[in-house]
């Protein structure tokens, strides 16, 4: 093992960039690979180093796995930072990058491949007393038998794609009457799209709350984790809202799930950065769900409550060096609130709307972090996820984190395309998310797309008056009325007015 000395990112955007900043403080060289789409980029101009791999589609460049080892090798680099998304949960590329002699920043092959399983994840933390929603554990075979299991269990329940994960092939059955033409279709969805039509039940939690915990390993098998993260505001799987720590955790729940966590980690043997994804029922019981095995896109909200930069932590594990600190000596300081801003039209069923940034100004100030990937006048590409940013505020309370976002959004100035800054605006208003009473059934409970369209607010009398004088045509002089010429305020932008 040893020093890494140049990194290659397997990875664009926000993630690519993030990755290099803290390689190149701790003195990593980097080199970054891009698709043809991905020219202009800002992480080919960060980095030391950067190698185009192919046309746009990911599955021509970043999904390329033999290119991606080949120019790792070509340009001197020991190790390969998958970033999230495109290869980070391929156990396959895992082991490649390995056996080129070259160091993955992740961790292991058999890791990513038993989490990958849930029903082999599910049986490998039972053994170590996790928490599981009760249902099956082995892959349904008798149909019949099934349905015996799924009335003992009580209705709802879920059907689960063993392949699955991340809300992809799951079923809710609300009566027996459905059982078994819903399990049919869930074993022919689960057949096309893993290849692998093994599928269990489960009881159905209606209305969890998401909580993850951050965990990591070091490759001496010592494991802690940074606490959690509260997950619950999303939209068909696609988080919205992410925040640390949950508002809804006492300490003692905290240390008991933490430690659940750190079990699901032993579980597996795992070394460097993972998620352990629980839900939690309106009688706070918490069940373990799955394990994401690489760094998540919400990871910097535990940074601004731990002090902890994850991405410099996972380099030194990747290196062989210890855990830097024992779980006694980590805390939370303070809360932190990311919400996600994408392309995406939220009066238009979030339809993804790419084009030219026309004007991209970022908020500032005290306890404010942008993670993202784009300057003024540069374009989204329409091939890749439509995420513009990651709006992450850090205050000392949950009400001034709430308080600072929403200024933050004001303040943000984005045109030339639609984005949901105004959706995480209004969830930032709303009472149910305000009092910490929410679960992952929050958008869609509360949001419609006329909750976007608001009237003016009582207070902007300038406005009114401006207006007044605009429709009755008596506009008087600055002389007369001592009032300057008005200039509407920056701080009144994503106030949800439609255009
Ligand atoms: C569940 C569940 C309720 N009961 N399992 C969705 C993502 C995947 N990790 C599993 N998921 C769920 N599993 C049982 N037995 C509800 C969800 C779920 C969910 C979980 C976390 C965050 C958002 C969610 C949205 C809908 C459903």
């Amino acid at each position: 093992m040893g020093k890494i000395k140049k990194l290659l990112i397997a990875n664009r955007g926000e993630i690519a960039l993030r990755i290099m900043r803290s390689a190149r403080e701790m003195g990593i060289k980097t080199v970054a690979v891009y698709s043809e789409a991905d020219r202009n980029a800002l992480h080919v101009r960060f980095a030391d180093e950067a190698v185009c791999i192919g046309p746009p589609p990911s599955g021509e460049s970043y999904l390329k796995m033999d290119t991606l080892i080949e120019v790792a090798k070509q340009t001197q680099a020991d190790a390969i930072h998958p970033g999230y998304g495109f290869l980070s949960e391929n156990e396959d590329f895992a082991s490649r990058v390995e056996k080129a002699g070259l160091v993955f920043v992740g961790p292991s092959a058999q890791s990513i491949k038993l989490m990958g399983s849930k029903l082999a994840a599910k049986e490998a933390v039972a053994k170590f007393n996790v928490p599981l929603v009760p249902g099956t554990s082995e892959p349904i075979q008798d149909v019949t038998n099934a349905q015996k299991i799924a009335k003992e269990i009580g209705y709802p329940i879920l059907i689960k794609a063993s392949a699955g994960g991340g809300g992809k092939g799951m079923r809710v059955v609300e009566s027996e009457e459905q059982f078994i033409e819903q399990m049919e279709r869930a074993v022919s969805e689960a057949t096309s799209a893993f290849g692998d039509g093994s599928v269990f039940i489960e009881k159905y939690v209606t209305q969890p709350r998401h909580i993850e915990f951050q965990i990591f390993g070091d490759k001496h098998g010592n494991v802690i984790h940074l606490f959690e993260r509260e997950c619950s505001v999303q939209r068909r799987h696609q988080k919205v809202i992410e925040e640390a720590p949950s508002s809804v955790l006492t300490p003692e729940l905290r240390n008991a799930m933490g430690e659940a966590a750190v079990n699901v980690a032993r579980a597996c043997n795992y070394y460097g950065a993972g998620t352990v994804e629980f839900i939690l029922d309106e009688n706070l019981n918490f069940y373990f769900l799955e394990m994401n095995t690489r760094l998540q896109v919400e990871h910097p909200v535990t940074e601004m409550v731990t002090g902890v930069d994850l991405v410099k932590l996972q380099l030194k594990i990747a290196e062989g060096e210890k855990l830097p600190f024992a779980q006694h000596e980590l805390s939370l300081h303070g809360h932190a609130i990311e919400a996600r801003v994408y392309a995406e039209d939220p009066a238009n069923n979030f339809l993804p709307d790419i084009g030219t940034l026309k004007t991209y100004q970022r908020p500032q100030g005290n306890g404010i972090r942008v993670d993202d990937g784009f300057e003024q006048g540069m374009s989204i590409p329409f091939y890749y996820d439509p995420m513009i940013a990651k709006l992450i505020c850090h205050a000392e309370t949950r009400e001034m984190a709430i308080a600072k976002t929403i200024r933050a959004i004001e303040e943000y100035e984005i045109t030339g395309v639609e984005t949901t800054l105004g959706f995480c605006k209004f969830v930032m208003q709303h009472n149910a998310f305000r009092s910490g009473n929410f679960d992952t059934k929050f958008v869609e409970k509360y949001f419609t797309p006329e909750v976007l369209i608001t009237a003016p607010e009582p207070e902007d009398e300038l406005l009114a008056a401006v207006l007044s004088t605009v429709m009755t045509g008596t506009k008087k002089s600055t002389a007369e009325t001592g009032v300057s010429e008005p200039v509407v305020s920056k701080w009144k932008q994503n106030r949800l007015v439609r255009k």
